[in-house]
């Protein structure tokens, strides 16, 4: 970062007060990562040129360019477009063509007239370098296009400003936000879900309504962070747990940053209503939306296009990516495009918060994932796993040994018995497939007890589903 600064003024010392400008702009730019990126981005620099005005040069300028008549402290003059802290125009049309030297940009001017704010110190009870570091510090954000013009705008600035000026090294302000995948069951979420967080967080299967809440998978890079939330599918409810399910699914749309719609390769080239009633919401709340095109492995390309055409042609979606959630494909590409989008602020999660799924969660949510791949017809939609022990030998010889009892509810007497099977065959298949797929998960040796039990309409009474926390009568994003 290249600083100049012109004085143009007599009544001041001016150099004792360059160092004061010149670390209140360093610590502006090195706690906003925008221009470090963009300089590796570009391979250029920056440069900002200061200039301590006169109070009569102040007002001119005051009056040339805001139409006030009146000296005022600092006037900011951006050479870009910016939108807090993010460049909106192509940078790459200044560059020269060919260069020996690494090129120089200016972000712009600061005018500052320090008889002003040597005026307004006194009133702050501030010193005059204070003052002046403040306002360095607020000026040099607007160049980077914070403003105050709304409330929300003046206390983001005022939180910026607080932080550079406390000078707290240990946040670094990153896109960071909430990338929600919505669409109708059975997409593929889960599975990409599970493919960004390397490990299963969400039960997936062939079956739709296989996801019943919402799941949270952090994705951390350098420039990054982005909390991926899983939503139970979009779907017609026919029961209170169903209701639940959309109302936790809606809040998630409603509070994205960036909204992921999922559909898949192989669906005909319409937009049905599921999926426009989802683009509604996102429309209405202004959330950027990309459309990831799902199992693009089991297509022919060239089928994708007609769907890309009528989807380009019914919604301004940010970016439109086939992807193979199941394969990794198009995941890079994405990632990419939800930077674009999120907001640049604190990360949201700390290490170790990378997701809301417990060990235990996680063994509840394996066993009904057998069940569901087990048995057939509405016997897997009405079951409901809990946990009734879940105890570790505490002093482990050199594997890790865990205890688990747990019950399978289901809906109906009838269910019970098929659940048990011929002699107990059913519930024992379930349970040496669950047991196998707890060990993996929790890299321990498993004893599983499993117990079915009927509880009757069990999806539609809530003491039971808030016992499940299936309910959601306040739905906060995990
Ligand atoms: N071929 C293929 N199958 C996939 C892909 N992604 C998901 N699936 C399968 O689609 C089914 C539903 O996936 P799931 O993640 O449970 O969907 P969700 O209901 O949207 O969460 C599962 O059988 C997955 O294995 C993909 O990219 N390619
Ligand atoms: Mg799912």
């Amino acid at each position: 970062m290249q600083i100049t600064i012109h004085n143009k003024q007599r009544k001041y010392d001016s150099e004792q007060l360059q160092n004061q400008v010149e670390e209140a702009l360093q610590s502006t730019f090195t706690y906003l990562p925008v221009l470090e990126e963009l300089k590796t981005e570009f391979e250029i620099d920056f440069s900002v040129d200061v200039s301590f005005v006169s109070k009569n040069a102040i007002r001119e300028l005051n009056r040339e360019h805001r139409g006030i008549d009146k000296a005022t402290d600092i006037l900011s003059f951006p050479a870009f477009e910016w939108n807090d802290g993010r460049l909106e125009e192509d940078i790459s049309s200044w560059l020269p063509p060919v260069a020996d030297e690494i090129p120089l940009l200016s972000l712009g001017d600061l005018m500052i007239c320090l008889e002003v704010v040597d005026k307004q110190a006194g009133e702050f009870e501030n010193t005059l370098e204070e003052e002046l570091f403040f306002l360095v510090v607020h000026g040099a954000l607007h160049l980077l296009g914070y403003d105050h013009e709304s409330v929300q705008d003046e206390q983001k600035m005022k939180y910026l400003q607080e932080k550079i000026i406390s000078g707290d090294p240990a946040v670094r302000l990153l896109p960071s936000g909430y990338a929600v995948l919505a669409g109708r069951p059975n997409v593929g979420k889960s599975t990409l879900l599970n493919h960004l967080s390397g490990m299963t967080l969400a039960i997936t299967t062939p079956k739709p309504q296989t996801t019943r809440d919402l799941i949270r998978s952090v994705y951390n890079d350098e420039t990054c962070q982005i909390a991926f939330l899983d939503t139970p599918g979009f779907h017609t409810a026919k029961t209170s747990l169903g209701r639940a399910m959309l109302k936790s699914t809606r809040a998630a749309i409603r509070q994205a940053d960036v909204l992921l719609l999922m559909i898949e390769a192989t669906y005909k080239p319409l937009v049905a209503a599921l999926e426009k009633e989802i683009l509604k919401m996102a429309a209405e709340d202004e959330t950027p939306v990309i459309l990831l095109i799902n199992k693009s492995d089991i297509v022919v390309k060239e089928n994708i296009l007609p769907l890309i055409a009528v989807y380009s042609e019914a919604y301004p979606f940010e970016a439109i990516i086939p992807i193979s959630a199941a394969k990794g494909d198009g995941v890079e590409d994405m990632l990419e495009e939800i930077k674009k989008h999120l907001p640049i602020q604190e990360p949201l999660f700390k290490e170790g918060e990378e997701t809301n799924v417990t060990e235990r969660k996680l063994s509840e949510e394996l066993i009904r994932r057998e069940v569901l791949l087990q048995t057939q017809q509405e016997v897997p939609f009405g079951v409901a796993v809990t946990i009734d022990e879940f105890t570790e030998e505490t002093e482990p010889p050199e594997a890790r040994r865990v205890y688990i009892a747990a019950s399978i509810l289901c809906d109906k007497p009838s269910h019970k018995g098929i659940l048990l099977g011929r002699k107990g065959q059913m519930i024992k298949s379930i349970g040496t497939k669950a047991r196998s797929a707890i060990s993996d998960m929790l890299e321990a040796k498993v004893h599983l007890e499993l117990y079915v039990k009927v509880r009757q309409n069990w999806m539609n009474r809530p003491q039971d589903l808030a016992a499940l926390g299936l309910d959601a009568k306040k739905v906060e994003l995990p």
